[in-house]
């Protein structure tokens, strides 16, 4: 007897580039997704752990019904409206005896699975009264907010990849990660540079996208600040400024150009461990480009704190060329399903950083653009006093795992008086819950292009370059027997049992950036919407009608909706800073801090520096299990260049203790020859609860062990020091990976 098969349309959210696919159906349940091929914009693009969408939601572990800890520990199933009515009312009691503050929120990346959540879950909090929103964008590249903050934003927006001579990644691998050019970034960048565009990778592992670079400048991590200023004083030095824009758009020239004038080929290159002449040669494709661009990733943004210096001097490389997006040039992102923003060739001035947001009762953090420091989550758990965080909803994330300080995240978790998650298995996260939601996937679900469109005002560089929409209804049913809910609905049905409004607002901007007007649609908290009622609320104010983009089962480019670069404004007088003070202190207390006897001596102690990286098969802590079925194993090895194995004496596969002034774990090393010497690289979102034991050979293993929320951290954002950590590596005691990490 054959199997019936059917085909459906989706959009898989594992990871910001939204790809449309394709999956095949068999008695209710997906057996293969593969990029859309019908698709206009991403023309069956897809990769990996997309393709591997079936691993996840036909796991063996799936929850299909929400859970509740019992006293003994151990968790039962729990009728999801029976524990939404026992959440609300020990929310209500909590509120009542200690006010809103005292509930807290976390926001991970899987709220992009539900475009709906985006609203929902903050909607709840607002609705709450509560400020304390953590999310993990502090824990990520906050630095480009606060480089924007602090440099102003060009209403023009950035140059296509496609047009340009040259572009400069620092710190990012789009190939692997879809941070940037997501709607297939390996035909993207393969095309750009075949037309002439010379790519500058810097990395201190040659990367998937490094292949591609005219120059790989592959540096001692954490030294991303030093190069920057060092090719921007080359370009001060060669003059080789676009004086016409510079003259009528950027303010802060002389205090740019002294202050990165020490930063000399030679001075880089012993600080940074890179070839002058390597330097000076990437220095000459940037001077020589007429269109071009620049972005950060990870790399940079964990080895320097959240990253705001290294963005911003990405921004005045930008200013200083004139790559910035001219009249009459296309205007990327001009959204489809959001409302649109000015699209002008002017600048508009640097913004408030901080100084409006909730104060922290820790390290004197402070709520800003990047919103609400995820780095302080644990202590505002675990300090006692009025303000105390006492019940926390984690949306989509994975508090546990993904922040720095494992051990001390465990102890704030267990230590709350409610926990709330939402997952999909029984995670090392959600075993610290009280209640774990169990929730719909991607698959069962509607799914809209909203999420990615969104990002547009988070991150420069991230969102959806073309006027596209895609909306899709749910390609299956939830497995058989379960009862699942969708995340945002626990936040409505939560809203709704403790009497509060729920609001949907569609126009956003970036407060003091783009001031946009927020428009604010009121839910009916009577009766609840459905999935794609809601859809239509969050679309009300859109480009294009929501109507119109559901007549496209494949998604697509609304040629009617493109928008070019207007022109400026007669009367504007706004500028973009590159100078400016407190970047240029923070500039300059870098080279001023740097003592070579001080690192030397932190390198004898700690020969290696850790650097995250991120893998082909999952996102952070999802999809380990198509990394899986990818690689061969579950683990996640602790990379070393093979000469750095044989002068320890290792060999790929034996298991090690890997320490760091501030915690150590046991892990796996591999070999992996792309990478520079004294660098060990390794993804994070791997690992056990610290109530587990160690499973190097199995679950891998949790650098966030290795890593201190307060040894160093980011004034601002508290964003920690989590890459370029100094570590020591050595062969682990035999039975190291039975004993508890
Ligand atoms: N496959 C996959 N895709 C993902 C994710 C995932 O886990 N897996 N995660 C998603 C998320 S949450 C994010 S934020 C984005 C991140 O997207 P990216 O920032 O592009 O992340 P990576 O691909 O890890 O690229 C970071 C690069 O920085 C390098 N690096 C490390 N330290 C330094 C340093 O000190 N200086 C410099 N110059 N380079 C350094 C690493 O070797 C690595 O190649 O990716 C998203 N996409
Ligand atoms: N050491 C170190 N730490 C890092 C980073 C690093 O490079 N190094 N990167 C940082 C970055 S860039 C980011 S963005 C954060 C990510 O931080 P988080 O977003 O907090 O971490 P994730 O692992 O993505 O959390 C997703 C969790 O959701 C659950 N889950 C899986 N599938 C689903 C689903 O379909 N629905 C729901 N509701 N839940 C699901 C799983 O428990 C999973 O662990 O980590 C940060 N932490
Ligand atoms: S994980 Fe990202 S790049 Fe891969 S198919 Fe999904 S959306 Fe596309
Ligand atoms: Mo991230």
């Amino acid at each position: 007897m054959t199997v019936q098969q059917t085909k459906a349309i989706s959009i898989c959210r594992l990871c910001t580039a939204g790809c449309p696919v394709e999956v095949t159906i068999e008695e209710g349940r997906a057996m293969k997704v593969v990029g859309d091929r019908a698709s206009d914009n991403y023309r069956g693009y897809s990769c990996s752990k997309g393709r591997g969408l079936p691993d996840l939601h036909n796991r063996a572990d799936r929850l299909l019904q929400s859970q509740k800890r019992q006293p003994d520990g151990s968790y039962a199933p729990v009728d999801v409206d029976v524990a939404i009515d026992e959440i609300a009312e020990k929310v209500r009691a909590i509120v009542d005896e200690h006010g809103p503050r005292a509930i807290g929120a976390y926001m991970g990346t899987r709220v992009g699975d539900h475009p709906a959540m985006g609203q929902a879950g903050p909607g709840f909090m607002l609705a709450l009264g509560s400020p304390m929103r953590f999310s993990a964008l502090t824990l990520d590249q906050p630095g480009d907010l606060v480089a924007r903050a602090f440099h102003g934003t060009w209403m023009g927006g950035d140059t296509r990849l496609e047009d340009t001579d040259t572009w400069v990644l620092v710190g990012t691998n789009p190939i692997v990660s879809h941070q940037y050019f997501a709607n297939n970034p390996v035909g993207r960048i393969t095309t750009a540079v075949r037309n002439g565009c010379r790519l500058v990778v810097i990395d201190p592992r040659a990367t998937e996208t490094s292949k591609h670079a005219a120059i790989h400048i592959q540096p001692r991590p954490g030294e991303d600040v030093t190069i920057l200023a060092g090719l921007l004083a080359l370009l001060f030095a060669w003059d080789a400024l676009d004086h016409e824009f510079v003259a009528e758009n950027v303010v802060g020239i002389d205090e740019l150009r002294a202050t990165v004038a020490p930063y000399t080929p030679e001075y880089v290159s012993a600080r940074a461990d890179v070839p002058a002449e390597q330097l000076i040669a990437a220095a000459r494709i940037i001077a020589d480009a007429k269109k071009g661009g620049i972005f950060c990733g990870t790399g940079a943004a964990m080895s320097n704190m959240g990253g705001n210096l290294a963005f911003y001097l990405g921004l005045a490389m930008h200013s200083l060329r004139g790559w910035w997006a001219r009249e009459g040039d296309p205007f990327l992102r001009p959204n489809a399903l959001l409302p649109t923003r000015p699209s002008k060739a002017q600048p508009q001035n640097p913004f408030p950083v901080a100084g409006f947001g909730e104060k922290l009762r820790i390290r004197g953090l402070e709520g800003g653009i990047y919103g609400i420091p995820g780095a302080a989550i644990f202590d505002e758990i675990l300090t006692p006093g009025p303000g105390r965080v006492r019940a926390l909803f984690n949306m989509g994330g994975n508090p546990l795992m993904a922040i720095p300080e494992t051990s001390r995240a465990h102890e704030a978790l267990r230590s709350l008086e409610l926990y709330v998650t939402t997952d999909v298995s029984l995670s090392n996260n959600a075993r610290d819950a009280d209640y774990v939601i169990a929730v719909t996937m991607e698959l069962e679900t509607a799914a809209l292009s909203y999420s990615a469109e969104a990002l547009t005002h988070m991150h420069r560089g991230m969102g959806i370059e073309e006027p596209y929409a895609h909306y899709a209804p749910a390609a299956v049913p939830p497995p058989p027997g379960s009862q699942l809910i969708d995340d945002w609905q626990l936040y409505y049905r939560l809203a709704q049992k403790l009497g509060l409004q729920l609001n949907v607002i569609t126009a956003c901007g970036l407060p003091g950036a783009w001031d946009v007007a927020p428009i604010v649609h009121p839910l009916d908290m009577e009766r609840e919407p459905t999935t794609d009622e809601l859809f239509e609320i969050i679309c009300a104010d859109g480009r294009v009608p929501f109507d119109l983009v559901k007549q496209h089962e494949h998604g697509h480019v609304f040629e009617a909706a493109r928008v070019v670069v207007g022109p400026r404004d007669p009367e504007c007088d706004e500028h973009l800073d590159v100078g400016s003070d407190f970047m240029m202190c923070e500039l300059d207390e870098h080279r001023r801090g740097h003592d070579p006897s001080v690192v030397a001596e932190a390198d004898a102690a700690y020969p290696f520096l850790l650097i995250p990286r991120r893998d082909k098969g999952f996102v952070n802590g999802t999809g380990q299990m198509v990394a899986k079925n990818l690689a061969k194993r579950s683990y996640n090895p602790a990379y070393l260049h093979p000469d750095d194995l044989g002068a320890l004496g290792l060999d790929d596969g034996d298991v090690v203790t890997i320490r760091s002034a501030h915690g150590s774990l046991v892990g796996v090393v591999g070999s992996d020859p792309t990478l520079k010497r004294g660098v060990l690289s390794m993804s994070h979102g791997f690992g056990g609860s610290p109530a587990d034991d160690a499973d190097p050979l199995g679950r891998g293993a949790n650098t966030n062990q290795l890593l201190s929320l307060t040894a160093e951290f980011d004034r601002y954002t508290g964003m920690p020091r989590m890459g370029a950590v100094p570590v020591s590596i050595a062969r682990a005691a035999r039975g190291a990976d039975q004993v508890r990490s």
